[in-house]
């Protein structure tokens, strides 16, 4: 815990306000100026009101920075720094109106972004100190310098020039693996609306952007030699609109501009099941007797299924990986294997271990969702746990323990607590319920490491919040499902358990309202929140 700069420092007009850390009711008011250990401030010109809440915060000790017309801002200590120093004055010269030049070394005054690799700031944490002459941002990596100036921006006034209140942030994340997952295939995103969705994730220091590229209505990214899979795999949607899909130029652009906010794409070509839009392009990828699928525009899940028993499958498997692999920088790569449901048990692990390898031997590390547990050692080591508890399929979690104690990570997003299609309550409009009504304190209020009994410390690695797009076909239906469940569960993975809590959660949420706005972003008024007008 930082110390505080004791009572006094403690200025008139900043209320401290001790935040969740157990307490219940959002705390005490008081303006003694101390230390705490996540905290938020607000009331007074210099409100504080941080979301993902730091894992440690103190304020309230003299004087904030002024911007001004005069502001500078610095990036010392190398390229990343000085491109997340441009990254700064981007983002405020709109909010600010000021010039905010990037200047190169500078001193201490204005507002500085400083990569030392001495800092003791871990892969992604950073220190952000304020006070009456600038803004420092400290960390060893250029990830955490971003993650800094992230949380910089909510310092600062929505809109104009103001003041950045005097605090003293040393943050890093609870869990290093932290997923936005957006289905392109139901409904097609193109690369703006997919771009927009990755700002909102770099905003809340989400560093994971998950694309789900095929399913049955649809396959969404060009392979070469497989021209059918975008020519009339790729053709129709949800409702039977137009579709599409992503060449290899628009995958490059996404993983760039996810790349340049600190974001790894991870891939998803979800196979053996979930198939149908493939097999209309290639019949031949199923089996002897399968009816021919024809182009599917409805919203069931787990009826097609490739023929695991061929081995033309194989070929079919290693272009697609090969070709995914090639495009992608990242580590990791997924080849799906929900909701196989067509296939038998055995076929179903014997074709996920052989994937998995075909993956690994295209040099990335296989992703895939729960069920592949039951494939062992040789499947995906990486798993998500998308089932939720009261349906979960006989021995999962058993297998889940199971695979986590041979060393397998799991990345939770439970479809109760996790999924952003499900609708907030009965009144919603968009999403479906059949994992249960999601509000945002339901999407909050949980532990990840504790949603399964039984795991090894230190076997889940992340936390991801998927948006399945059955019913959502534009931008503003996405954010509305986004905002505000998708800032609750980026608490949920970067801020430690114990700093964090609802009452006081609830209220920082809302203090984010006028910033969403100002961004043009849509967003449900959800039940539990104390929204503004
Ligand atoms: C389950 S989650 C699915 C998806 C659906 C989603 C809808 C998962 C791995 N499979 O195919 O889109 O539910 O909520």
């Amino acid at each position: 815990m930082i110390r505080g700069r004791g009572a006094a420092a403690a200025v008139a007009g900043v209320v401290l306000v001790l935040a969740a850390a157990g307490c219940s009711g959002g705390g005490t008011p008081s303006a003694r100026g101390d230390a705490v250990s996540g905290a938020s401030v607000s009331a007074g010109a210099g409100a504080v009101a941080l979301v993902p809440l730091p894992s440690q915060v103190s304020v309230g000790g003299g004087e904030g920075y002024a911007l001004s017309a005069g502001t500078v801002v610095h990036g010392e200590g190398g390229a990343a720094a000085t491109a997340v120093a441009g990254d700064l004055a981007s983002l405020l010269r709109p909010v600010t109106g000021l010039a905010l030049p990037v200047v190169g070394t500078g001193g201490a005054s204005g507002l500085v972004v400083r990569l030392d690799a001495a800092a003791g700031t871990g892969a992604e944490g950073y220190r952000l100190v304020s006070g009456p002459d600038g803004v420092v941002i400290t960390a060893a990596t250029g990830a955490g310098l971003f993650h800094g100036v992230q949380t910089l921006r909510q310092l600062v006034p929505v809109k104009g020039v103001g003041t950045v209140p005097a605090v003293r942030i040393s943050d890093r994340p609870r869990y290093g693996y932290r997923s936005g997952s957006l289905d392109v295939a139901r409904h097609f995103f193109p690369v703006a609306d997919v771009e927009r969705y990755v700002d909102l994730l770099a905003q809340y220091k989400f560093n994971v952007l998950h694309l789900h590229l095929t399913d049955d209505q649809g396959w969404r990214i060009a392979v070469p030699g497989l021209p059918g899979l975008t020519g009339i795999g790729a053709a129709t949607q949800v409702g039977g609109g137009a579709g599409g899909y992503y060449t290899a130029a628009d995958y490059r652009a996404i993983v760039a501009y996810a790349a340049a906010r600190y974001i790894t794409v991870v891939p998803e070509v979800d196979l053996p099941g979930h198939t149908n839009a493939a097999l209309t392009a290639y019949p031949d990828l199923g089996c002897a007797g399968d009816a021919p699928a024809q182009p599917y525009t409805g919203v069931g899940v787990g009826f097609s299924r490739i023929c695991t028993g061929k081995e033309s499958t194989y070929g079919f498997v290693d272009k697609v990986v090969g070709a995914l692999a090639a495009l992608t920088p990242g580590p990791y790569l997924g080849i799906g294997g929900d909701e196989a449901d067509a296939l038998a048990p055995a076929d179903y692990d014997a074709f996920m271990a052989r994937a998995a390898a075909i993956v690994r031997a295209h040099g990335k590390q296989p992703v895939a969702w729960d069920e592949a547990a039951g494939a062992g050692k040789d499947g995906p080591q990486l798993l998500g746990v998308w089932h939720p508890l009261k349906l979960e399929p006989a021995g999962l979690a058993q297998q889940l323990v199971a695979a986590a104690q041979r060393g397998a990570k799991l990345v939770m997003e439970p479809a109760d607590r996790a999924y952003l299609d499900q609708k907030y309550d009965e009144q919603t409009s968009l999403g479906t319920s059949w994992a249960g009504y999601l509000s945002v304190q339901k999407s909050y209020d949980w532990d990840p490491d504790g949603y399964l009994t039984g795991l090894p410390a230190g076997s889940v690695t992340g936390v991801e919040a998927p948006v399945w797009t059955e019913t959502l076909s534009t931008v503003a239906n996405l954010e509305t499902m986004l905002l505000p469940r998708l800032p609750a569960l980026a608490e949920v993975a970067w801020t430690p358990q114990a700093e964090r809590g609802w009452a006081d959660f609830r209220q920082r949420l809302a203090a984010q309202q006028p910033r969403w706005q100002a961004q043009g972003l849509s967003y449900q008024r959800a039940d539990g929140v104390p929204w503004g007008s």
